[in-house]
């Protein structure tokens, strides 16, 4: 398996969901890594000194020696493609690779524009994010289906499409939403949960 010379900086912020992806990704595939926290309560994304890393002025960004990146889901392609030499994160097969494309964009899109933005509206206190319960639902059930007859999004085995879609899914319920309704995507939780060297989000504070 290929190393890092170095570890891995993760800039991050502790309730991010999108940070977490990286950080999960980083702890699977069992890479050294440390942790940078940027506080976004205090708007510290926004300094020249952390704009010069993302213009967007958000985290997650990785360093990885002269390499910086950000976006969630671009890390975990890099990092599938740079340190996971057999394959098993990203399969080279291209309708698979399409697939799991498929899967980030639901990560990115959906799962973002409801379950993860109610959680945030909760936790920060700028709403209660009731707005954005029937559409976390809609896309829960969605999910659900999905995973009638199959364990993981894409294939039969991992891939980064359930890391993506991770982090926000389980931390769902701190945005108001909970998952009683859908055991299939509790079982794959706790699948995602079971895999050697799972790294757990942490939980915001009532
Ligand atoms: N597309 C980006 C979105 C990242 C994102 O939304 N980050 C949020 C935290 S979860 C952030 O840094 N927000 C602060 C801001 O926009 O000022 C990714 O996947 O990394």
């Amino acid at each position: 398996m290929p190393r890092p010379a170095q570890p891995i900086t993760l800039y991050r912020f502790t309730l991010s969901g999108h940070a977490h992806r990286a950080q999960l990704m980083l702890s699977l595939l069992d890479l050294p890594y440390r942790l940078v926290d940027i506080d976004l309560m205090r708007g510290e994304q926004k300094a020249a000194s952390f704009v010069e890393r993302n213009l967007f002025g958000q985290v997650p960004v990785i360093e990885d020696g002269d390499f910086t990146l950000a976006d969630s889901n671009a890390i975990l392609i890099y990092l599938a493609l740079a340190y996971d030499a057999d394959r098993r994160w990203l399969p080279a097969d291209v309708r698979v690779q399409a697939e799991v494309q498929r899967w980030l964009g639901a990560a990115a899109g959906p799962l973002v524009r409801g379950p993860a933005v109610a959680r945030w509206q909760r936790i920060s206190g700028q709403g209660d994010g009731v707005a954005l319960h029937a559409a976390s639902h809609q896309l829960f059930a969605r999910l659900e289906g999905h995973l009638q007859q199959r364990d993981w999004f894409v294939g039969e085995a991992p891939t980064i499409a359930d890391v993506a879609l991770y982090s926000y899914t389980a931390r769902a319920p701190e945005g108001g939403i909970p998952l009683d309704d859908y055991p299939r995507l509790r079982a794959w939780l706790a699948r995602v949960e079971a895999l050697p060297g799972f790294v757990a989000m942490p939980v915001a504070a009532p």
